[in-house]
């Protein structure tokens, strides 16, 4: 597997960054998880946009424009001779000295894998997945704005320990006040009365990718669609509940904190939606 690593191609035993490495020291650094079909890359603009933005907030100027990063991107995946891939693009902000001080750091680190896929087992898009709320709060976003997809994912993470001390593979993530944010890797959405609703991002929850895609496709399908602030007790009393991300697309929620959702069943909406991701992935990319 070769990887690219700051404008070259290195076979993966040899793509290494130092310790002093700014990303490794203080998690000061972005990235973007990418996917690609049948030799697509799925809504690449959206995650290039996504990943300057991002950049753009924490003052770090990546090295190269977004047309030689795609380059890079399209690069890697050939040379990996993958149709079906997983793409982690990262951008730290390089080599430096012990402290803190960004200035300290001469250039950016730049590295692009691309590696099969790996995907949820089948039996949670049949079955649907069961769910808790965390006891982590999200980020409070005037301290880190969970927009901002950086590589300092420890608040994700301890989350993620939630979710498996309770047996369960997600966790929901409240705002410091109460209200429903997100999952640790996924965005959450809601039916209810025929409705589909999903949190807000500016109280602190990730523009997912997947999550603009799956507004657009209600839109299109003439689905009514706001954006809520809600309780977890909203999630319990709803009709339907599914989460959506790069790796697990859409995905049905079954159970929340032992109480059962629809019956326990995944919801017609959601089912609906899942078919019509699925064909959007087959035309909406750019091929390589
Ligand atoms: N919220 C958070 C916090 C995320 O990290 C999403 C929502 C969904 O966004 P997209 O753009 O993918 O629809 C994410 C992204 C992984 C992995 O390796 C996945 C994410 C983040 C980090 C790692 O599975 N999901």
């Amino acid at each position: 597997m070769k990887i690219y690593l700051n404008g070259k191609l290195v076979d993966k035993e040899k793509a290494r960054i130092s310790v002093y490495d700014h990303g490794l020291l203080y998690g000061d650094g972005v990235f973007e998880g990418i996917r690609t079909y049948d030799g697509m890359i799925f809504r690449l603009k959206e995650h290039m946009d996504r990943l300057y933005r991002s950049a753009g907030a924490i003052e770090l100027k990546i090295p190269m424009p977004k047309a030689k990063m795609v380059d890079a991107v399209i690069k890697t995946l050939k040379a990996n001779s993958l149709k079906d891939a997983y793409i982690r693009l990262a951008v730290t902000r390089g080599f430096g000295d012990l402290g803190l001080d960004p200035r300290k750091c001469s250039a950016p680190t730049v590295f692009i894998i691309t590696d099969k896929i790996k995907l949820y087992p089948k039996k949670f898009y049949q079955e649907g997945l069961e769910i808790i709320t965390a006891k982590t709060r999200r980020n409070f976003p005037q301290a880190l704005d969970p927009r901002i997809k950086s590589m300092n994912y420890l608040n994700n993470i301890l989350a993620k320990i939630d979710a498996i001390k309770a047996g369960t593979e997600e966790a929901i993530m409240l705002t410091y006040d109460g209200y429903v944010a997100e999952c640790t890797g996924d965005n959450i959405f809601i039916v209810k009365g025929g409705v589909l609703m999903t949190p807000p991002v500016e109280i602190g929850a990730l523009e997912g990718i997947t999550r603009d895609a799956v507004i657009g496709l209600a839109k299109k399908m003439g689905i009514g669609f706001s954006t809520k602030l809600m309780r977890v007790e909203d999630l319990y009393d709803a009709d339907e509940v599914f989460l959506t991300g790069t790796a697990a697309e859409i995905i049905p929620v079954v159970k929340i904190d032992k109480r059962t959702i629809n019956g326990g069943k995944p919801g017609e909406l959601t089912l609906k939606l899942m078919k019509e991701f699925k064909e959007l992935t087959k035309i909406d990319g750019v091929r390589y």
